[in-house]
Parts: C-alpha cells; sequence; structure tokens
C-alpha cells in the first residue's frame, strides 16, 4: 500500500534475498573493510558498466570530491557553481581553497564557460563545474579554458551517474569526475561515492588518499584520510548495479508521464533532453515563471506540501547565500542563478512512484494554474485517498 507521505524521491534497494548470502558471506570471511574482494569487484565491475578507465570507490561523494583536490594538489583559487548542493563548495574551503563563484547558463543550469574566463586570476588553478541533474556541462568549452590557462578541471558528477555524451560516459570528462552514490542519488550504496581517474597512477595516489596515505605496513606517503568504501555496501553495490538499467527505464516512464501532463500549462519550463546525451532521469526539475503561471513557485511547494507532497527547492538558496559564503566577492551579482533559484521546483521522482500520484501532482499544478484556482478541490485527493486505501491522518 502507498504510504501517505511523498517524498522526492525513495531509494531504490535491491532484492533482499540476493543480499543475505552476500552478507553471509561477509560474515564469514570476517573480512569488513580495507579494499576487500567486494570493493575490488565493485570498482571493477563499475569501471567496465561505466565504460571508463579506473574508479576508486569512496564512503561518500564529499570525501571523494576533497581527495579529488588533495590528489591534484589544487590552491589558491577555483572557479565553481553557485547553483549545486552545499558540497560542492564545502570541499574547496576544507581544501583551504577560496571558491569564486561564476554564474551559470539557463538551459541546463551548468556553469557558463563564456563567464569564466573573467574570473581566471593569477591565484586560479583548477575549475569544478556541476553536471547538474546530470546533464553534461559543456565540457569542450570548459577544456577549452582550461588548455589555454593550465587550469586543471574536476568534475562535481554527483548526479551523472550512467550518463553518456556521445556514446561515452560523461565520467570520462575533465582530469577527474566524482559521483555520489548517495540514497538519494540514482544509483546508490547507501552513502558511497567514487573518482573516475585516467591512468593507473592517479588511480594509486587517490587509493593512497583514502586510506589514510598508506602505502605499506611503515610506509605513509601523503596525508591521506579515512574515506574507504566498506564491504557491506560495496556488495551491496554490486547487486544494485544489476538493476540499473531497469531503474532508468521506470524514471524515464515518470519523467514522460509528467512532461506529458503538464506541456500545456503556460509558465512551465522543462529540460530538454540535449542531443548526444543518453540522460539518467535523475531529477524532474520544473521553472516556473510566475507571472505567467499566476502563481509562484513557492505556492506550488507549499500547496504540494500541504498535500503531504514533498517536493524539494534544488538549488535553493544558492550556495553563495549561505553564511560562509556571502561575504565573498564572486558572491555578488550571479543574476542568473538567482532567477532560475527562485523558480525551480523538483517534483517526486523515482521508478515505482505509481501513475495515480502523478497524475495527481499534474492535476494540483493543472489546477493552480487556472486564474480561479485558488485552492485545490479536496475531492481530487479524496477519490485519490481512496482508491489507494491511505491510511488517515
Ligand atoms: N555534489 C552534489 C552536486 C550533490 O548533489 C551532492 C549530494 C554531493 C556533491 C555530495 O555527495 P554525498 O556526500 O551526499 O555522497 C540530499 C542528499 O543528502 C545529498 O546527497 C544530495 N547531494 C542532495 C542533492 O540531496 P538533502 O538535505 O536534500 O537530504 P534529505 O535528507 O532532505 O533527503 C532528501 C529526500 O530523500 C527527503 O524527501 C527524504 C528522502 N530520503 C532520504 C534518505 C536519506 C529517503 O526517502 N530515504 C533516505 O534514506 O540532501
Amino acid at each position: 500500500m502507498e504510504k501517505r507521505k511523498i517524498l522526492v524521491t525513495r531509494p531504490q534497494l535491491p532484492p533482499l534475498n540476493e543480499f543475505i548470502p552476500l552478507l553471509a558471506d561477509i560474515w564469514d570471511s570476517r573480512w569488513l573493510t580495507n579494499n576487500g574482494k567486494y570493493h575490488q569487484e565493485f570498482e571493477k565491475a563499475l569501471a567496465s558498466y561505466l565504460g571508463v578507465p579506473y574508479v576508486s570507490l569512496f564512503a561518500n561523494g564529499t570525501l571523494a570530491l576533497m581527495a579529488a583536490l588533495q590528489c591534484l594538489r589544487i590552491k589558491g583559487e577555483v572557479i565553481t557553481t553557485p547553483y549545486s548542493f552545499v558540497a560542492t563548495t564545502h570541499s574547496l574551503w576544507w581544501n583551504g581553497i577560496k571558491p569564486v563563484f561564476v554564474d551559470i547558463e539557463p538551459d541546463y543550469c551548468n556553469l557558463d564557460p563564456a563567464r569564466i574566463e573573467a574570473a581566471i586570476t593569477p591565484q586560479t588553478t583548477a575549475i569544478l563545474p556541476v553536471h547538474v541533474y546530470g546533464n553534461p556541462c559543456d565540457v569542450d568549452s570548459i577544456q577549452n579554458l582550461a588548455d589555454i590557462y593550465g587550469l586543471k578541471v574536476i568534475y562535481d558528477a554527483a548526479h551523472a551517474f550512467g550518463v553518456r555524451l556521445n556514446g561515452s560516459s560523461v565520467l570520462n570528462y575533465g582530469d577527474l569526475s566524482i559521483v555520489s552514490f548517495h540514497a538519494t542519488k540514482v544509483f546508490n550504496t547507501i552513502e558511497g561515492g567514487a573518482i573516475i581517474s585516467h591512468d593507473i597512477k592517479t588511480k594509486k595516489r587517490i587509493d593512497y588518499l583514502k586510506n589514510f596515505g598508506i602505502a605499506n605496513e611503515t610506509t605513509v606517503v601523503a596525508p591521506g584520510i579515512n574515506a574507504k568504501m566498506n564491504e557491506l555496501q560495496a556488495a551491496y553495490g554490486l547487486l544494485q548495479l544489476k538493476y540499473f538499467d531497469t531503474v532508468i527505464d521506470g524514471r524515464k516512464h515518470i519523467t514522460d508521464r509528467y512532461k506529458k501532463g503538464l506541456k500545456d500549462i503556460p509558465g512551465l519550463r522543462f529540460l530538454d533532453e540535449p542531443i548526444g546525451v543518453d540522460y539518467n532521469y535523475s531529477y524532474f526539475p520544473v521553472f516556473i515563471d510566475d507571472l505567467e503561471f499566476g502563481r509562484t513557485r513557492d505556492e506550488i511547494y507549499e500547496e504540494l506540501k500541504s498535500q503531504d507532497i514533498f517536493a524539494r527547492r534544488y538549488f535553493y538558496p544558492l550556495i553563495s547565500e549561505f553564511a560562509a559564503y556571502r561575504g565573498l566577492p564572486s558572491a555578488k551579482g550571479l543574476d542568473i542563478a538567482h532567477e532560475i533559484s527562485r523558480q525551480i521546483i523538483c517534483l517526486p521522482l523515482y521508478p515505482d512512484l505509481p501513475d495515480d500520484v502523478v497524475d495527481l501532482i499534474i492535476s494540483i499544478i493543472s489546477y493552480m494554474s487556472q486564474p480561479d484556482g485558488k485552492k485545490v478541490p479536496i475531492k481530487i485527493l479524496h477519490s485519490y485517498e481512496k482508491k489507494n486505501k491511505l491510511p488517515k491522518k
């Protein structure tokens, strides 16, 4: 029975009966972490599934970002986007690096390459863009600038697991890419993440860094940290990989249903699927033009919430608005990011979201768009609740 609360996401888990034998094996072996057999197997399976040279598993995406910056010895200033989850900028702060925010482009909400050059100073060492919602950045323009100015590029690809650009994994771009396997992501290992690297020497350095810098019993080669993924999560991840294609199919189905149901409502904008991209349908972002729609984004958010549908405003507020960063000179301006952040709402999206819940959300938004749609008629909800035998509040 569908639960009363509809959250923005709902983690996909592997079948429990397939996980139990793997747990029994781990129990028997007493090998729980530190590059165990499931860890090794999962790294190889991921590299092969994604079509990338090397994968280094991490305890989470944030530690992967922090280690990626350490790995390339990034210092000084790094150009990044204000339109992301706070972890992107926090990873710079934890490395003693000054974030320099550059505005985004409105089509896919990614860092705007046309604005990067003006932000480069003698202290700039790298660019840290984000493939927001899994849509690839303009990787060629970013690389071109990086080549001209001798900068490194680290992609925060936390949302981009499984995304392909012109037939190749988007994780192959830049010097390094990081992904997140958090519970809320398209592919989860409960918590988890990885760095994708292009050569074995770099992978080795990353692997030292995530294990205290330990090379052997008597040698520590770098001031590393503990950022390892454990055996239970690696085994769980191996199972998740078997089902990932089905997950994408399910997410595409929901996305298509939303788009079909919402397409004729004035004042709503969706992201087009970019040409040459195999997308992962990681989020369903909708941008509300309040003048055209007749209601604000926050009114929609609150209305859905009042009906126990918890959409999220990813990414509002901007990172540059938080206390730690708003004093930075680059936190000023950023007009497009501000405008997008004011318009964004991400609707619930997960493979087993029932069609009639999607239709309910479409109906609520549709009612709200009507000039006299001050309040969504309660009967929509009642009929939905009756049909699905929802428990009373
Ligand atoms: N870079 C980017 C661009 C990122 O988006 C992220 C993470 C990172 C880096 C860092 O990667 P990690 O270190 O996390 O691996 C969530 C996630 O916690 C975060 O991982 C994610 N981005 C961010 C976009 O979303 P919150 O604060 O929105 O999480 P929370 O607890 O409010 O959960 C979101 C929804 O999911 C809720 O409706 C509840 C539901 N949920 C959540 C969990 C944890 C479940 O249904 N089950 C669950 O187990 O940040």
